[in-house]
């Protein structure tokens, strides 16, 4: 997994982590902020409960044994997530540089309440592949942010095959299970998101404390 740069508590005006979520280590806030993501109640954070949602899947040919490793491990993801086999779509194009146009299509339709990218890059001798990945991450995400919808990012760009293999199932984990993951996790969230004003869990206990002292 990534490292992940999270803003310090200190940061985050009027948010005493510390006081709201004491089981948790308060000793780094990298410790602390996690906790705020584990407040589901809250509506701060999607959920890892799949069922209900529809979910295209596209995947790139380019590169097959090691993206047909990339589909199964999303397949397998969405079935432990409850999302059912009659509300997925999954459909195949060339190579990832079709990737955005495919997931546009998908999209587009409105069926869909998220869209996993499946791809694999690998450098070759030319320069080729800095044009391929570029343009296929670039076209996810504006795809994703024009539609408002998760359209999620699950395409390796490697040095090398072993590298892929590694990420395809591997010592190193399954770019296409993390896809699908982050696919039922936003979809849950921008439906939480739009289904009403948010409470967030800094507010609701800066309104409780309020209370307790006027009382
Ligand atoms: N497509 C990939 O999915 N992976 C690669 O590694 C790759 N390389 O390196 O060339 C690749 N190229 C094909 C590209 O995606 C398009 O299909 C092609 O250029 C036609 O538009």
């Amino acid at each position: 997994m990534p490292a992940i740069s999270m803003a310090s508590a200190e940061e985050l005006p009027g948010v005493d982590l510390g006081e709201q979520f004491p089981a948790h280590d308060a000793g780094t806030p990298a410790h602390r902020l996690p906790a705020i993501a584990d407040s589901e109640g809250e509506g701060t954070r999607g959920s890892d409960d799949g069922r209900g949602l529809h979910v295209a899947l596209v995947c790139s040919r380019f590169n097959g044994h090691v993206t047909d490793l990339l589909l199964a491990g999303a397949l397998a993801e969405l079935d432990r997530r409850g999302v059912s086999e009659t509300d997925r779509t999954v459909v195949f194009v060339p190579g990832a540089f079709e990737l955005p146009l495919a997931a546009m299509t998908l999209a587009e339709t409105h069926d869909f309440d998220a869209v996993v990218c499946l791809g694999a890059v690998i450098r070759g001798e030319t320069s080729h592949y800095v044009f391929v990945a570029g343009e296929c991450a670039a076209g996810i995400q504006r795809v994703q942010l024009d539609l408002g919808l998760p359209v999620v990012f699950g395409v390796l760009t490697t040095e090398n095959l072993d590298q892929a293999l590694a990420r395809a199932g591997g010592a190193l984990g399954n770019k296409g299970t993390e896809a699908a993951a982050t696919a039922v996790e936003m979809a849950t969230l921008l439906r939480r998101l739009a289904s009403g004003p948010l409470v967030a869990p800094s507010k609701a206990a800066a309104s409780e404390h309020g209370k307790q002292r006027a009382s």
